[in-house]
């Protein structure tokens, strides 16, 4: 009796050795959406589908047997191409009001995922496809199925959905086809600025003829830094684990503040407001950009994605309405690779891959109190703080480190506004760079929605930009450019 108490006291205690050495067994908990729970939230914007399904299918990838589909860039579409994207949209804005296809129905897909419509499966708490690692994911799937469904209603098994190529000089302005007020593909109350110039974070000058060219170069220099900011890390890139259970909005990926969110607010009307923006065409255009830069990131050697080892994040699902007249349950592992979908993009310059980053030397305008040995040295600033000015606060950090993050702690604010902030980081009493930023878009909601977020920055090729390798500290600069008073940041940190 002795000896088997003994083996089993060993044997436990060998298993907790175990458990604590290599952590205990995840329970496994990826999001998914819960069918028959949908919220509508809000009498005037009504995002569930008027329409239940009798079942709903698993989406099946299918076998290729028909030439893979080529995303182009809009303002490079020719004659035909352009009438049968715009013929597509006219049919679909034509279908009966509650069918599953009408284009009203497709944008609310989109509402449905981002006003608290749509449950969390078992849990009855908000599934939101935005701030978080299925940003990406979720809009991938989104495109596959409207881009099909428009291919079907014209009989073309080769239509493809046209991206903005808002990233190159050529494509920084509404395309052609989205301007013509006659057009299905119009939304006469945008901005008219964006027919000129569209500003990817802060780059919108008098956008005369003399400043666009540094208004463009500008935008080119928001797409550097973003890709920097999220380089060669998946959790940088895609935003933090969201997984069954979690509240919405864990944290954006690099490039979702900007310039996805940045696009969507100068686009204005529809596109600056989260639960409408669907409701633009030229919303799908801008996401086929978003997918374009997610599927190029990951062809960078070296990128390979750390998230696609968690089961959480791949076997999330989502349920759309397929070009059957399906409603159909995909999961994030069938939308990691475009061409098993079906579709690539066409290949052109990426003129903002190689640029270096521009520092701002002290003397620059508006530098002067980032870079002074001002109050706010070593912590005389004090969290949480409303962001109602300008603050400078100095971050300690490890010399030596690797994989620098500046972390922007819980980030505060109501759901509804729109918020933006600019992050710089900078050299004690040498230049700065801005590293980043945080946009949060409007969305519509009868009551507050509470919100904690947090902003993640990889920064170690800005520290070496600005010279600051060997430094145990470096300024960091917090701008607020849109809703002053309206956020609160709980801490600044490097980690
Ligand atoms: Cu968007």
């Amino acid at each position: 009796m002795a000896s088997s108490w003994v083996t089993i006291t060993h044997a436990a205690v060998a298993m907790a050795l175990l458990l604590m050495q290599f952590g205990f067994p995840a329970r496994s908990k990826p999001v998914s959406t819960d069918p028959n729970n949908c919220l509508n939230l809000m009498p005037e914007l009504k995002c569930c589908q008027d329409r239940s399904p009798k079942k709903i299918v698993d989406f099946k990838l299918q076998p290729q047997s028909s030439p893979l589909r080529v995303r182009r860039p809009a303002h490079a579409l020719d004659t035909e191409e352009a009438q049968k994207y715009e013929r597509a949209t006219a049919l679909m804005r034509a279908l009966p009001d509650n069918h599953p296809w009408n284009f009203v129905q497709q944008a609310n897909t989109h509402c449905a995922y981002c006003s608290g419509s749509h449950r969390q499966l078992g849990l009855n708490i908000s599934f939101e496809i935005h701030g978080s690692w299925h940003f990406f994911t979720w809009h991938r799937a989104y495109l596959y199925f409207y881009e099909r469904i428009l291919g079907k209603l014209i009989n073309d098994t080769s239509f493809a959905l046209p991206f903005w190529n808002w990233d190159d000089p050529s494509g920084m302005s509404i395309p052609p086809i989205y301007r013509d007020n006659s057009s299905s593909l119009s939304n006469p109350t945008r901005y008219l600025i964006g027919l000129k110039f569209i500003d990817l974070g802060g780059c919108e000058g008098n956008n005369t003829v003399e400043s666009l060219p540094m208004q463009r170069q500008c935008n080119l220099q928001v797409m550097h830094r973003q890709f920097i900011a999220g380089f060669n890390s998946s959790s940088l890139f895609y935003g933090s684990p969201y997984r069954a259970g979690d509240n919405s909005f864990p944290g954006g990926g690099a490039i979702e503040s900007s310039p996805h969110s940045s696009v969507h607010q100068f686009t204005s009307s529809d596109m600056s407001i989260v639960t409408r923006a669907a409701r633009d065409p030229i919303f799908f255009a801008h996401h086929a950009n978003i997918d374009r830069l997610w599927a190029i990131w990951e062809s960078i050697p070296g990128n390979g994605s750390k998230v696609f080892n968690d089961k959480d994040f791949l076997e999330a699902s989502f349920l759309f309405w397929d070009e059957n007249m399906q409603l159909v349950r995909i999961m994030v592992r069938d939308v990691i690779d475009t061409r098993k979908l079906g579709y690539v993009y066409e290949q052109v310059p990426l003129p903002w891959m190689n640029l270096k980053t521009v520092v701002e030397e002290v003397g620059s305008e508006g530098v002067a109190v980032a870079m002074g040995e001002d109050d706010s040295w070593k912590g005389e600033v004090k969290f949480p703080l409303v962001l109602s000015s300008q603050v400078s606060v100095h971050v300690g950090r490890k010399v030596g480190a690797k994989g620098e993050k500046l972390v922007v702690s819980d980030i505060e604010l109501d759901g509804r506004d729109h918020v933006w902030f600019k992050v710089y980081v900078g050299r004690v009493g040498g230049g700065r760079v801005e590293a980043g930023c945080f946009i949060h878009m409007e969305r519509r909601a009868n009551e507050r929605i509470n919100m904690a977020t947090k902003l993640q920055i990889g920064i170690t090729q800005f520290i070496e930009e600005i010279g600051a390798d060997g430094d145990d500290w470096v300024v960091v600069t917090l701008v607020p450019t849109v809703g002053r008073n309206k956020v609160t940041v709980g801490g600044v940190s490097i980690v």
